[in-house]
C-alpha cells in the first residue's frame, strides 16, 4: 500500500512546516514539498495537521483488579485507542508470586495478540522480587521488555512492594539499563485514614480523596526519588498528581538525576471537587484527582519540561461496577477511562493556546518512545512506522459516550468541549479510524519489542 498525505502541516516536537508525507508498506519513506509519486494514492490534508500517532504509556486492559476486571478488553481498549489517535499502548502484566518475568508476559501476550487493533507493549508489575527475577532483568530487556512498575500501595491486593524491593530493583535497573516506574502513595496512612472514616460512617467518594490527599502521594514520591538519588538510578513516576511531588521531581532533575514524570489528563482537567458530585464514584482512581494548586503545578511542570509524558492510566469500570461503592467508597473499583481522550484533549489544549502543538507531540508521542525505547515510533521521520494522525483544528467536538469506542457505558469526559479533533488514524500505514468510525481489526496490532537506551 502506497500513498502520499498532501498539503498538511507536519508537526514534530520541535517544528511545524507544510509538507507531504510519502508512505509505503507501513513505513514513512520521505517527507518533502510537492511530492509526486507515481501510482500512489493521494490523501488531501489541506488545512489539517499531520502528527505522529500517540503512545499511551499507561493502560490497564482487561485488568483483574479490586475483585473485578476492567471493562475494556484488548479489543475494545485498542479500538478506543485507534479512534483517539493512539497507535501504541503499553499495558501492564502483573507477575504472580513465583513467576518469572517472561513467564508472566507470555500468557498475557497470547491473550492480547488476537485482539489488539494497534501495536502494544508491556510494563511488568513486579510483585515477587526474587533473585531469579532480578537476574532475569537483562534477558527480559533483550527480548524487548525493559520496564517495570512497582506499586508502593495495594498491600491487600498482594501488589505492594516495600522500600527494600524498590531499592533492589533500582540497583538492578541501573546495572541493566532498564527502568523502574513507581505508583507512589503511602499505604499505611491510607489504611489509617480509611479505618477512621469507616468508624465515623464517612463513606462518600469525597472520603476516597481525603483518605489519600496530596501529602500521602507526595511522601511516597519523595521516598522513591530519595532512593533513586541515593543509587543514581533512573526512575519514572507514573500518574504524578500532586504539587510537592512535582517539586521533588524538579529538584532532582535540576540536581542532574534521571527522573521522569508522567501525569494524566484527568489530573490536568478536573480537581478533587468532582468527588463531591452525585457521580463522584465514577472519578474514583488512585491516586485521586487533587486540588487546584496541584493541577496548576502539573501544568507548570509541563510547560517547564519537568513532566515528560502524559498517559492515561486507562482503567474503566462500567456503571454497575462503580455502583458497588455507591454508599461506601472503599468498594468502588479504582480507575478512569481516557485512552480515546488523551491526544484529542492535549491537542485541544494546544489549539486553545495553553501549550504548543510541538509540546503535545513531545508529551504524547516522542518522549514515551524515547524513554521506553520504541525506536520505530514517536516521530514523523523517514524509516519510522507510518503511525500517523490527521487532525482538523477547525472542528468543535463535544465528548459524549455515544461517540466513544470503549466498552464502558459512561465517560467522565462527558460534555467536555474540545477545539479541533482527529479525523484519521493510520497504524503502520493502515487506516484504522476515519471521521468517527473505527476501521481497524482485531489481531492487526503487533507486540513492540522495546530497546531502551541508557540515559535516553
Ligand atoms: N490506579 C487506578 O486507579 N486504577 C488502576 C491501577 C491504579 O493504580
Ligand atoms: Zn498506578
Ligand atoms: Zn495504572
Amino acid at each position: 500500500m502506497e500513498f502520499v498525505i498532501k498539503g498538511g502541516t507536519v508537526i514534530t516536537s520541535t517544528s511545524s512546516y507544510c509538507g507531504d508525507v510519502h508512505v509505503k508498506d507501513g513505513k514513512i519513506v520521505t517527507i518533502g514539498q510537492n511530492l509526486s509519486v507515481n501510482g500512489a494514492n493521494i490523501v488531501d490534508a489541506a488545512g489539517k495537521y499531520v502528527l505522529p500517532g500517540a503512545i499511551d504509556a499507561h493502560t490497564h486492559l482487561e485488568f483483574p483488579f479490586n475483585g473485578t476486571t476492567s471493562a475494556d478488553d484488548y479489543f475494545a481498549g485498542t479500538r478506543a485507542a485507534a479512534c483517539g489517535g493512539v497507535t501504541t499502548v503499553f499495558d501492564f502484566v502483573t507477575q504472580r508470586k513465583g513467576q518469572g518475568i517472561r513467564e508472566a508476559v507470555a500468557p498475557r501476550n497470547a491473550l492480547c495478540a488476537p485482539k489488539a487493533c494497534v501495536d502494544y507493549s508491556f510494563h511488568v508489575a513486579l510483585t515477587d522480587l526474587t533473585p531469579a527475577v532480578l537476574e532475569e532483568f537483562s534477558a527480559a530487556a533483550e527480548e524487548g521488555l525493559p520496564s517495570y512498575k512497582l506499586f508502593m500501595v495495594y498491600k491487600k491486593d498482594g501488589l505492594m512492594m516495600n522500600d527494600a524491593d524498590i531499592y533492589r530493583a533500582l540497583e538492578r535497573s541501573k546495572e541493566t539499563g532498564t527502568l523502574i516506574a513507581v505508583h507512589a502513595e503511602n499505604p499505611d496512612v491510607i489504611d489509617l485514614n480509611i479505618e477512621r472514616f469507616q468508624k465515623e460512617g464517612k463513606l462518600s467518594p469525597w472520603y476516597h480523596y481525603l483518605s489519600r490527599p496530596e501529602a500521602v502521594e507526595a511522601e511516597a514520591d519523595i521516598r522513591a526519588i530519595h532512593w533513586a538519588r541515593t543509587l543514581d538510578a533512573p526512575l519514572y513516576i507514573v500518574h504524578l498528581a500532586n504539587y510537592e511531588g512535582m517539586q521533588a521531581v524538579r529538584d532532582a532533575v535540576n540536581d542532574g538525576y534521571e527522573i521522569y514524570a508522567e501525569t494524566c489528563p484527568q489530573y490536568l482537567h478536573f480537581t478533587c471537587d468532582v468527588y463531591k458530585r452525585d457521580d463522584g464514584r465514577n472519578f474514583v482512581c488512585s491516586p485521586p484527582i487533587k486540588g487546584q494548586k496541584s493541577q496548576d503545578a502539573l501544568w507548570k511542570g509541563i510547560k517547564e519540561g519537568y513532566i515528560n509524558t502524559v498517559a492515561t492510566d486507562h482503567c474503566p469500570f462500567r456503571q454497575e461496577q462503580k455502583d458497588w461503592g455507591k454508599d461506601d467508597f472503599t468498594k468502588i473499583p479504582n480507575g478512569c477511562m481516557g485512552v480515546e481522550n488523551l491526544y484529542p484533549y492535549m491537542l485541544s489544549e494546544a489549539n486553545k493556546g495553553n501549550i504548543t502543538f510541538q509540546k503535545a507531540v513531545e508529551l504524547c508521542s516522542e518522549n514515551p518512545a524515547k524513554i521506553f525505547g520504541c525506536t520505530q515510533k514517536g516521530a514523523l521521520e523517514p524509516g519510522k512506522d507510518a503511525d500517523i494522525v490527521i487532525y482538523d483544528p477547525s472542528i468543535d467536538f463535544t465528548i459524549t459516550n455515544e461517540k466513544m469506542h470503549s466498552n464502558c457505558d459512561y465517560t467522565i469526559w462527558e460534555g467536555t468541549e474540545l477545539k479541533g479533533y482527529i479525523t484519521s488514524t493510520y497504524s503502520r500505514g493502515q487506516l484504522v479510524y476515519k471521521d468517527g468510525e473505527f476501521l481497524g481489526k482485531a489481531g492487526y496490532g503487533k507486540f513492540i519489542k522495546c530497546q531502551r537506551q541508557k540515559n535516553s
